[in-house]
C-alpha cells in the first residue's frame, strides 16, 4: 500500500492553567484512545506520535492584573511553541491535542516562526480575546488571540511568563466560526479591527456553504498561504460535545462541524490543527467522554482528508470474481 508523501506529527500538551476545572489535562489520552493514530494512518500519513510535552510545574504564581496563572500558562506555553516550531520546521503537517485553548498561544506563534505568513481560523462558541483589562475570569484560555493581534499591542499589559512572545498576526489573517458567547469588550474589539467573523446566526442565515467559501475567500483570495485551524471542541453544540468546560448552547450540528473541515482540507493548505477543550472529567459519564473525543478524532481525520463519499487510493481495480 502506498503512503502519502505528507507525515502528520501528533504532539499531546496536558495543559490545565488557563481555567478553572480540571480534568482537560486529560484531554490527549482520551483523543488518543478513540483512535486518532489508528485512523490517521488509514488515511495513509506516516504518523509521528511525539507524545506528551513535559510542562512545568511551578509552585508559587500569583495571579498579576487578575490574569490567573500567568507564569505557569506562559511556561508551558513557551515549551510548546518551540516543539511546534520544530515539527513544523522537519515538515510534518502538526495536529496539537489540548488540554485548554490557552496552548493556541504557543501552537499558533511557534506555527508562525516556520511560516509567518499564516492564516488563522478559529472554530468556537467563544472568541478567545479578550485582554487582560477586559477579561471577566482571569481565565487565559480566554485570552489566547489576544496575545497574537499585533493591533491589540498597545492594548497589552506585560504579564509575567510572556516575555518571550510578541504579537505576530494581522487581525485580516484571522477568521472565527461558530461564535455565540462573546464578551462585550470582545465584541468591541472584532468590531474595532474589523476581524471576520461568522457567528452562529451567521450560519443560521447564510448556510455554512456559503460561510466557508466568504471565509475562506477573505483569507486565501489575497494570498494563497498555510492555515493553522485552531479547534475548539466546544463550537459544537453540547449535545454532541458534553465533555467540555465551557458548553454552550445552540452549537455546530456534526455536519456542520465537517463540512467546515472538508473545506479547509480542500484548500491543500492546512498546515496545522490544535484540538482543544475536550475534558474528560465533564459529562454524564464515559459514553458522554467516549462521544467528545470521538467527535474530536473525526474532526481531525476530516480536516486531513478523510471524505464523506469515501475514496479509492489504496484500490485501483474492482476485484475481479476468485
Ligand atoms: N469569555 C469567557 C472568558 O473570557 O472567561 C469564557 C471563555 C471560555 C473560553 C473557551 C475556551 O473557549
Ligand atoms: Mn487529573
Ligand atoms: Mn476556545
Ligand atoms: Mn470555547
Amino acid at each position: 500500500q502506498q503512503t502519502r508523501a505528507e507525515s502528520v506529527a501528533v504532539l499531546g500538551a496536558p495543559f490545565c492553567r488557563g481555567q478553572k476545572r480540571g480534568g482537560v489535562e486529560h484531554g490527549p489520552k482520551v483523543i488518543r484512545d478513540a483512535g486518532l493514530v489508528e485512523r490517521l494512518s488509514s488515511l495513509d500519513y506516516s504518523v509521528h506520535d511525539f507524545g506528551d510535552l513535559n510542562f512545568p510545574h511551578l509552585e508559587k504564581d500569583e495571579p498579576y492584573m487578575g490574569v490567573k496563572f500567568p507564569r505557569t500558562v506562559g511556561a508551558a506555553n513557551k515549551l510548546l511553541s518551540g516543539a511546534v516550531s520544530r515539527a513544523v520546521g522537519a515538515g510534518h503537517r502538526l495536529v496539537m491535542l489540548g488540554g485548554d485553548h490557552s496552548l493556541a498561544i504557543g501552537s499558533v506563534s511557534g506555527h508562525a516562526r516556520q511560516c509567518p505568513d499564516l492564516c488563522l481560523i478559529w472554530v468556537d462558541a467563544h472568541a478567545d480575546v479578550n485582554t487582560p483589562m477586559c477579561s471577566p475570569s482571569g481565565n487565559l484560555h480566554g485570552q489566547p488571540v489576544a496575545f497574537m493581534l499585533k493591533e491589540l499591542k498597545d492594548k497589552m499589559p506585560e504579564i509575567p511568563g510572556f516575555s518571550w512572545t510578541k504579537p505576530f498576526l494581522s487581525s485580516r489573517d484571522l477568521v472565527y466560526v461558530g461564535l455565540r458567547d462573546v464578551d462585550p469588550g470582545e465584541h468591541l474589539i472584532l468590531k474595532n479591527l474589523g476581524i471576520q467573523y461568522f457567528s452562529m446566526r451567521d450560519i443560521d442565515r447564510l448556510g455554512i456553504q456559503r460561510v466557508m467559501e466568504v471565509a475562506l475567500d477573505h483569507l486565501l483570495g489575497r494570498k494563497q498561504r498555510p492555515i493553522h485551524l485552531s479547534f475548539d471542541i466546544d463550537a459544537f453544540d453540547p449535545s454532541l460535545a458534553p465533555a467540555t468546560g465551557t458548553p454552550v448552547n445552540g452549537g455546530l450540528t456534526y455536519r456542520e462541524g465537517i463540512y467546515i473541515t472538508e473545506e479547509i482540507h480542500n484548500t491543500g493548505l492546512l498546515s496545522a490543527i490544535d484540538m482543544v477543550e475536550v475534558n474528560p472529567a465533564l459529562g454524564a459519564g464515559s459514553e458522554a467522554v467516549e462521544a467528545t473525543a470521538s467527535l474530536a478524532v473525526d474532526v481531525i481525520a476530516s480536516s486531513l482528508g478523510q471524505t464523506r463519499e469515501g475514496a479509492h487510493a489504496s484500490i485501483s481495480v474492482i476485484p475481479a470474481v476468485k
